[in-house]
């Protein structure tokens, strides 16, 4: 099937916030942000914004009702600075205009007087001062320090990764509705709708029932609106609550990359250590997260840093330590494999420092350490499949790694001037959200008296091709076409209490909710069809819209058995609940089984180096990835694809430059670089991992939005590996990304 949204974008008729026809007297509003870093506001002069023509409104902090603090995890960031600031851009005040220019440059004109602090901006720095947004946590399996004394080879290093902006193409953005009684609706470019309905009550001082959050759909997330989605639409819905009109809030794009939260930049020393056989027998190390000046989602980030410190290997000893630093950025948030990258990219690091000092290949390490079924990660659980080795073998066989290896040897004997490189990424990931509550869902089902089907889960559409996928469950259990299918918006008022649509899981979680409903209502229909044909339950099937008795198709149609149950007063809407069995942590020891599965597989990254410019390309990805039983190749394939993408962006152009008073340097599209269609892969080849798939993912069909941004972490060390072709003593730059300039100067030391 094909994703449902292809022709409405590419024609541009799919509806996004901005696109929601208006209201008469709607208010646009803008955001007032914070012009440094940290301070205390000793005032603010508004009377220059509030006399220009067209502004109607001027709201702070003192025309909250509710309480002023939108924070979810830990209760740590106000809707508006009051009176303390603690990042550059931190939201002050909202002007409602007339229309969005107005609004937007009256917001320019508000004069601030603040006593300005020393802002903090490196995590290293903050961890001295003890400064943490969350205590320490430890992940530790075996015993560390006996296990090095029985190394052969021990290497000690440091290592940085840098932040990464989302660059969803659709900015935050929102638009609110007054109702009768002061109830709103809110249209919402969020991932977390409850935590939008939750948190604008909470703001508002009113119950969750007087909120309704609707979503369509959003330009993109990536997680940069799992939680950060959430203030324009507390501040809009406050708007609504104060002026009865409609409000509508679009960041422009230069206050979008200056205000929001990014993927978490870290720093890290370790140490690693292995035996004669190159069995990596001891693992140490310590992670400074640069979290922001609030605490927003790192707690779960740092957590899952801690899942996934070994990436796809066995350690038998490991003790891993994660520090949430508080500094003056804009508070770090979820971004597409939510501190997993970090995780896995420092252990491939330690790899290739130890295969430098060994002299050896880093893939003689990686293959000679892959995870089987039995032994255990740090945090307890072992993978119910072998498919680490598995995938390295399939890989082995599909594209031939000493074939590759051969062909780059010849290449760079060959050219003086240019040089190839390449690097294997293998990957294991977690799905599940590390937190035990927040793995359910749920989903309603109509089915209408023509036959026609109406679905609502708690799925939010983000580009991942979800709403075809749900689509794809509830005309796979009811047989049907799915032509009979639609799938509506995400409600609050139909589907409640969801968890935000992120950690992969939200095709697997509402899915399996929409399983459950349409079952119930399938065994409905075939009681009718029993008492109608005369026969037992048993020996009815629904297939394809026809009933089946007895293996015989007969005359009843499914929109006659349709109609029929509805005559007979049978009830054609149901609810489906899932929670995943099974899965447990326990804090205290840090053990359990936090996930449903794991998800494997390995890309093989080749790029080749101007040695001139120092500028490169990536020449080729090749994957093997474990989709379980795909339910939608073209989807799936789409997901690594765009993953693969957006992972090698990080580890090599994307560069954000914040200077040391906090101010956010690189905040346009020609300071920051994405990969553009130049940049990309020039080829990228998928080769589906052979498997039975996995009953706990949807269909078992595995989840697939994560997973793959983390083959992205090859394109460094291939870079790399081709810049040591030509420079033969080059020493593995251990800061990502690993940009021209950097290759350049590592080039000519
Ligand atoms: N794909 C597109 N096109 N746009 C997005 O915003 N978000 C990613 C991934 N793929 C994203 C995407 C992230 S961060 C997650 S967690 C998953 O999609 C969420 O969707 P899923 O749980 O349905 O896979
Ligand atoms: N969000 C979250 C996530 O709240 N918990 C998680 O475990 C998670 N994992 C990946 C992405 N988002
Ligand atoms: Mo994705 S980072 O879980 O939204």
């Amino acid at each position: 099937m094909k994703n449902i949204d292809s022709r409405g974008h590419v024609t541009g008729q799919s509806i996004y916030i901005d696109d929601i026809p208006e209201q008469q007297g709607t208010l646009h509003g803008a955001v007032v942000v914070s012009p440094v870093a940290h301070g205390i506001i000793r005032n603010i002069d508004y009377t220059k914004a509030e006399s220009t023509s067209g502004v109607v409104r001027i709201v702070t902090a003192a025309d909250i009702p509710g309480e002023n603090q939108i924070g979810s995890i830990v209760q740590d960031e106000q809707l508006f600075a009051d009176p303390e600031i603690h990042f550059k851009g931190q939201p002050v005040a909202l002007i409602l205009a007339n229309d969005y220019d107005t609004a937007w440059e009256a917001a320019g004109k508000v004069v601030f007087d603040i006593e300005e602090k020393q802002p903090v901006t490196s995590p290293r720095e903050a961890a001295k001062n003890k400064s943490f947004l969350v205590p320490p946590r430890t992940f530790r399996q075996g015993d560390v320090t006996s296990a090095f004394k029985e190394c052969e080879y021990i290497v000690k290093g440091s290592a940085s990764s840098a932040g990464q902006e989302h660059l969803y193409l659709e900015t935050q953005g929102v638009y609110t509705l007054p109702s009768e009684n002061g109830n709103i609706k809110v249209f919402s470019s969020t991932q977390g709708p409850t935590a939008v309905q939750r948190i604008t009550g909470h703001v508002l001082g009113c119950p969750m029932h007087k909120i309704e959050v609707d979503v369509n759909r959003l330009g993109g997330g990536f997680g940069g609106k799992e939680d950060q989605a959430t203030p324009w639409a507390v501040m809009a819905s406050l708007g609504t609550f104060l002026t009865h009109k409609a409000v509508k809030i679009i960041l422009p794009r230069h206050i979008d990359l200056m205000i929001t939260g990014k993927r978490h930049p870290y720093e890290y020393d370790f140490t690693i250590g292995l035996d004669k056989s190159l069995k990596i027998i001891a693992f140490e190390a310590d992670y400074f997260q640069n979290g922001g000046a609030a605490t927003d989602l790192s707690p779960a980030i740092l957590e899952r840093t801690l899942f996934h410190i070994t990436n796809a290997y066995y350690i038998p000893n490991v003790r891993g330590t994660v520090y949430s630093c508080r500094t003056n950025l804009p508070p770090n948030t979820a971004f597409r494999g939510f501190g997993a990258p970090q995780g896995m990219f420092l252990m491939e690091t330690a790899i290739a420092k130890a295969a430098e000092a060994i002299g050896v290949k880093a893939d003689a390490i990686q293959k000679n350490n892959l995870i089987r079924k039995g032994e255990t990660f740090p945090y307890g659980q072992s993978p119910d499949e072998d498919n680490a080795v598995k995938v390295w073998k399939q890989f082995d066989e599909k594209f031939g790694i000493e074939k590759i290896k051969e062909s780059v040897k010849t290449y760079n004997a060959q050219n003086r001037l240019t040089k190839k490189g390449f690097a294997l990424m293998p990957i294991c990931f977690g799905i599940s959200f590390t937190n035990q509550s927040m793995n359910q869902a749920r989903a309603l089902v109509h089915i209408y008296q023509d036959g026609s089907i109406g679905i609502s889960t708690g799925a939010v559409e983000m580009g991942q091709g979800v709403n075809t996928k749900m689509m794809q469950v509830a005309a796979q259990v009811l047989s049907v076409n799915v032509e009979r299918v639609k799938i509506e918006t995400t409600n609050t008022t139909r589907v409640s209490n969801t968890s935000p649509t992120a950690a992969s899981s939200g095709a697997d979680l509402n899915g399996k909710a929409l399983e459950i409903a349409c079952n119930k209502l399938k065994e409905r229909l075939i009681l009718v069809a029993a008492k109608l044909l005369n026969t037992e339950a048993d020996s009815i099937i629904i297939e394809n819209e026809k009933v089946i008795n007895s293996g015989k198709v007969s005359s009843l149609t499914w929109e006659e058995l349709v109609m029929t149950a509805h005559l007979e007063r049978v009830g054609l809407t149901e609810n489906g609940h899932y929670a995943t069995p099974e899965i447990h942590f326990d804090k205290n020891l840090e053990k359990g089984h936090p996930f449903a599965y794991h998800v494997f597989g390995m890309a093989g990254i080749t790029a080749v180096v101007d040695i001139l410019r120092g500028t490169y390309e990536i020449e080729n990805v090749d994957i093997v990835h474990d989709f379980g039983k795909s339910m939608n190749e073209t989807i799936d394939h789409g997901q690594v694809e765009g993953a693969v993408v957006q992972g090698i962006g990080w580890m090599t152009i994307e560069d954000l430059v914040f200077d040391e008073k906090g101010s956010f340097l690189s905040n346009s599209l020609s300071t920051y670089k994405v990969p553009d269609i130049y940049s990309a892969p020039k080829e990228i080849r998928i080769s589906d991992l052979k498997s039975e798939g996995n009953e706990r993912a949807i269909l078992k069909s595995k989840a697939v939005g994560e997973p793959p941004f983390n083959y992205g972490i090859g394109a460094f060390f291939a870079i790399q590996d081709a810049m040591r072709a030509f420079r033969e003593n080059y020493e593995l730059n251990t800061s990502a990304p690993i940009t021209h300039e950097k290759v350049l100067l590592g080039l000519y030391k």
